[in-house]
């Protein structure tokens, strides 16, 4: 973790903007707090994604929290082509003040470069697919610093670096790690489906009581065995022995959970702030 962290310090020394995305059902989990030291001098841009599988009023509540520790926050839905216009209009104007004092001493403005950063599966890829897309002129010649990286040109006052940063993430963390493992940030074998099941369950029951009515007819919430057997019940989850088959529930339901089949569910809650 050290390491991967150390070599995202280094790529960060010639970025003026940095972009991290965090996942808008996990805000606080998906964050990186490590990084604070060596990104404090640099323009902040942090963009809360997938919003479109997030619920409204918390993500609401969210971005109201974190604007007080960043220059620019913003929720977006990143596979909505508007919303990569909003980001592109964020970093030039946060490179804008750099241009500005690089004309007044008589120099020629250099582009602002930028990266972005975040841990797995928070829609890193697809931004930068997106950026680079909307301009033809695609990839710099001038290559990053590490062997195959490149500088997209995506406007003539701005690059950006075609490989993100994937942000480790805290395993100390229990709360956290479960965060992420339900919204798909962690590989999945790292808490098992029985572990993420209950906790998801549980928080349900808590929180979004109504979650399991629409799409398993399960109200209210009980234990997490009753739960399992009724999904089994519902989408007919047989075993070889004819009896429910609860491995596959487990897995079906984590995955209607990721995909936002289950409604707009955010997991980091108003409690969660620190
Ligand atoms: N619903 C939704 N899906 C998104 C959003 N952003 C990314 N995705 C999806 O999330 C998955 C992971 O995205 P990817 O760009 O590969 O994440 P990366 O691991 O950070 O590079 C892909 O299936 C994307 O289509 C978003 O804002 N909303
Ligand atoms: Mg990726």
């Amino acid at each position: 973790m050290k390491k991967a962290l150390k070599e995202i310090e280094d790529r960060l020394k010639v970025i003026d903007v940095v972009i991290e995305l965090i996942d808008a059902r996990a805000p606080i989990s998906s964050i990186n707090p490590q990084l604070e030291k060596t990104i404090k001098n640099k323009k902040r841009i942090l963009v809360l994604t997938k919003i479109d599988l997030a619920d409204p009023l918390r993500t609401e509540f969210w971005v109201t929290y974190l604007k007080t520790q960043y220059d620019v926050v913003l929720a977006l839905d990143i596979t909505q082509q508007s919303s990569i216009k909003v980001i592109e209009k964020a970093i030039t104007a946060l490179g804008q003040a750099k241009r500005e004092k690089e004309k007044s001493k008589g120099m020629k403005p250099q582009p602002i470069r930028t990266m972005i950063i975040g841990v797995p599966n928070v829609g890193k890829s697809s931004l930068i697919n997106r950026l680079a897309r909307r301009k033809a002129a695609g990839v710099q010649n001038k290559p990053g610093f590490t062997r195959g990286e490149q500088w997209i040109k995506v406007s003539d006052s701005f690059l950006l670096l075609d490989t993100p940063g994937i942000l480790p993430m805290n395993y100390d963390e229990q709360k956290k790690a479960t965060h992420l493992a339900l919204v798909g940030s962690v590989k999945e074998d790292i808490l098992p489906n029985h572990i993420l099941v209950n906790y998801l369950s549980i928080f349900l029951k808590h929180n979004y009581s109504t979650a399991l009515q629409k799409r398993f007819n399960i109200y209210p919430i009980g234990e997490i065995e009753s739960v399992l057997q009724q999904i089994c019940q519902q989408r007919s989850l047989v075993d070889y022995t004819g009896g429910p088959d609860l491995t596959r529930a487990e897995i079906l339901l984590l995955k209607e959970f990721k995909d936002g089949l289950l409604g707009r569910i955010t997991l980091d809650i108003e409690k969660d702030a620190t």
